[in-house]
């Protein structure tokens, strides 16, 4: 069956940049220019934008209670698989290439339709990725990450790596093998591994601890194919509580780092952090970046947001400066992300039935993260808040505080020091209302 090459977004050009104070223009950007300068670095190679494969051209807009509301041709029920997973590629290429973003992220299963048996399946994805190899190399567009879905089908119901059935182990394993392969073929920056089903719905049939051990053997094999392929991209965990599951073993960064220390995995993977899931997690998103860039676990990010009026997954584009500029302040004093970035792992709303509105949401997620990485250079440049952190610490560089950290001081010696009359200490103000006057200062500007 053959398939229309014609433009799915015929009346939109090239996102343009836009110039200062400009109106007259709706489609454009107002902070996001790939080329301006951002302490010594250009914006492009700060924030490294993908567009999400799965959300953005896979999504029909269907919720649990009601069907898909967006018309795209590609999810046609009548139409011929793979005719249709060759249009929505044509489809995606346009799209990333008019937004102008220089990364997408993808699942198998996205770009190549499941068949009947595993042998098919594999020979629609290699399909689907010779296409999309040609389409990287014509359009310069690049792969953020590749990742297996190891969620969809009925056989992961109880769990890929931690299903009690280990043929279904396998079968995952086999699934990641081809996607880690694919992905080191389209010379990808990291692969991602998200547990989506890696959890229970009920201990009453779950054996906790084993499937522990399972997950920590799955995630050796894929390190070691790795380095066996000499793939060099950076392998990532992506940390969620719950969702589909009740409860999912990679519940946040904190987790993460414990299973990777206990499964002697650490400085073979980092993390992938989304922020809908640090707040389902019952933490700030800034606090995951901050504990991952504690541990040296910072790898990428899914930037997306929750609504603070509902306690599900509700992945939206991101639109706060104020938490943007505190994640980026994170990011950049921690160095930056390295082969990581920004993939939008976010969805239209399902009335947003107009295919204009992808565009409309990407737009306005990147110049919200352009503008969060200006403050966050304003923050760094004028020292907003680290001068005074220094200060806070500084007892610990000389005199008793560097003696405890060096080993030197025991409880018998600090006894005696505070027994003595040495040693007296006054409360000091975190002056925490001043420093978040100093930051919406910035916010502000
Ligand atoms: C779902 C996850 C998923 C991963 C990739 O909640 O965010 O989209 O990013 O498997
Ligand atoms: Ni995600
Ligand atoms: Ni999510």
């Amino acid at each position: 069956m053959s398939v229309t090459a014609d433009p799915f977004f015929p009346e939109i050009e090239r996102i343009p940049v836009l110039a200062n104070g400009a109106t007259s223009v709706d489609l454009g950007f107002r902070a996001y220019d790939p080329d301006r300068e951002v302490l010594g670095k250009r914006m492009e190679e700060h924030l490294r934008f993908a567009v999400c494969y799965w959300h953005t051209f896979c999504f029909p807009g269907a919720d649990v209670f009601g069907e898909g509301t967006f018309d795209r041709p590609w999810h046609a029920s009548e139409g011929d698989p793979m005719a249709m997973a060759h249009q929505k590629l044509d489809v995606a290429f346009e799209f990333i290439s008019k937004l102008g973003a220089p990364f997408f992220c993808f699942h198998d299963r996205d770009i190549a339709p499941e068949a009947d048996t595993y042998r098919e399946s594999a020979a629609r994805l290699d399909e689907m990725v010779d296409t999309a190899a040609g389409k990287m190399e014509e359009t310069g567009i690049r792969l953020l990450w590749g990742t297996a879905n190891l969620f969809g089908h009925p056989r992961y119901a109880a769990g890929a790596a931690t299903n009690p059935d280990p043929e279904v182990f396998a079968y995952a394993a086999a699934q990641v093998r081809h996607a880690l392969e694919l992905t080191h073929r389209l010379a990808g920056e990291n692969y991602v591994l998200w547990g989506g089903r890696e959890g229970y719905e009920t201990l009453l049939n779950t054996d906790l601890r084993r499937e522990s051990e399972q997950l920590g053997r799955f995630l050796a094999l894929v390190a070691e194919h790795k380095h066996k392929i000499g793939f060099e991209g950076q392998l990532l965990v992506e940390p969620k509580p719950f969702e589909p599951t009740k409860h999912q073993y990679d519940s946040d960064v904190a987790a993460i780092y414990a299973f990777l220390q206990k499964f002697d995995l650490v400085g073979e993977y980092k993390i992938n952090i989304e922020v809908n899931h640090a707040t389902l997690a019952g933490k700030s998103f800034q606090h995951e970046i901050a504990t991952a860039a504690a541990h040296g676990l910072l790898g990428s990010i899914d930037a997306n947001r929750g609504d603070p009026q509902n306690g599900w997954d509700t992945d939206q584009f991101p639109n706060s400066v104020e938490e943007m500029t505190l994640a980026l302040y994170e990011i950049l004093r921690a160095g930056g992300l390295g082969s990581g970035g920004f993939n939008f792992d976010a969805r239209l709303r399902r009335q947003s039935v107009d295919p204009l509105d992808l565009f409309h949401a990407h737009i306005g997620a990147m110049d919200t993260l352009s503008e969060s990485l200006l403050k966050a250079a304003i923050l760094i440049e004028e020292d907003t808040l680290q001068g005074f952190v220094d200060e806070r610490y500084a007892g610990w560089k000389t005199g008793v505080g560097c003696e405890i950290l060096e080993g030197n001081e025991s409880l018998e010696s600090l006894h005696a020091l505070v027994n003595a009359g040495a040693i007296d200490p006054r409360p000091r103000s975190g002056r925490q209302e001043w420093l978040e006057n100093r930051l919406n200062a910035v916010l502000r500007r």
